[in-house]
């Protein structure tokens, strides 16, 4: 997969050389090239905002450097290969799993994440009638800007490139994960010592009764679900709670 940032903080994305998604660069699974934005300014300055149209507090930024910058990444393409658009914005549609898994699909995804009061509008319908956008907030809390949003984005896409995570059956029980344990969160998890500050573990996951621990581990889930995630509970699928009771 290539991945393309346009940002005037390329130094933000120095974490994408670390870890998971660093160790994929490395091995050529991921090509991932980060773009100073100010490059295709023009000015002394180097003037990427301006103040808004209709008055207000901040500052907007101007179309121009966003469109020669577009232009000339989407021009590096291969062929007629397009670039999926990722532009991070508080106003944009939740990030969820299932939107994480799509864009893991994609073989090239350019991101766009913007300072100050966001990106000219005229920038995203323009790009948006050439190239498959995606508006995306990570979370209901504003930023200062959209490249931690990147990070997130970049991460929870990467773990899902086949031949990324050591163990293809890895993501399997994630939380949010299609599935067994559709909406439902993780429970807790356990390793050695079996004894700590005088703390033990629970008994089942010493039992070796696989169906057992299936079970506590299903009835864990739920417990913190609805504990931490009422809203999940809502349209929780009843199945999950009692469907596979037959099969432990
Ligand atoms: Cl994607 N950008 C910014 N600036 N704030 C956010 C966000 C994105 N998602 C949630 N808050």
């Amino acid at each position: 997969m290539r991945l393309d940032i346009v940002t005037i903080f390329p130094e933000y994305l120095e974490p994408l050389n670390v870890s998971l998604v660093g160790k994929a660069r490395a091995r050529g699974q991921l090509d991932v090239r980060v773009h100073d934005l100010r490059a295709w300014t023009h000015d002394r300055h180097n003037t990427v905002d301006d103040t808004p149209y209709g008055g207000g507090p901040g500052m907007v930024m101007k179309p121009d450097p966003w469109g020669e910058a577009l232009d000339s990444v989407i021009a590096s393409g291969e062929g007629d290969t397009r670039p999926t658009l990722v532009v991070p914005t508080p106003s944009g549609r939740p990030f969820t799993q299932a939107l994480a898994v799509e864009l893991s699909e994609c073989p090239w995804l350019l991101f766009t994440p913007a300072r100050y009061e966001g990106i000219d509008r005229r920038v995203i319908e323009e790009y948006g009638e050439r190239l498959d956008i995606h508006e995306v907030s990570i979370g209901d809390y504003v930023l200062a800007g959209g490249e931690a949003a990147v990070l997130v984005i970049t991460e929870a896409v990467a773990r899902l490139l086949p031949g990324v995570l050591g163990n293809a059956e890895s993501h399997r029980d994630d939380s949010f994960a299609p599935g067994r344990m559709a909406d439902l969160v993780e429970g807790p998890v356990y390793t050695k010592p079996p004894e700590w500050r005088g703390r033990g573990i629970p008994d089942v996951l010493v039992s070796g009764h696989h169906g057992r621990i299936a079970r506590w581990r299903r009835d864990e889930a739920i417990r913190r679900t609805a504990l931490n995630r009422p809203d999940l509970m809502e349209r929780c699928d009843p199945e999950v709670f009692d469907g596979r009771d037959r099969e432990l």
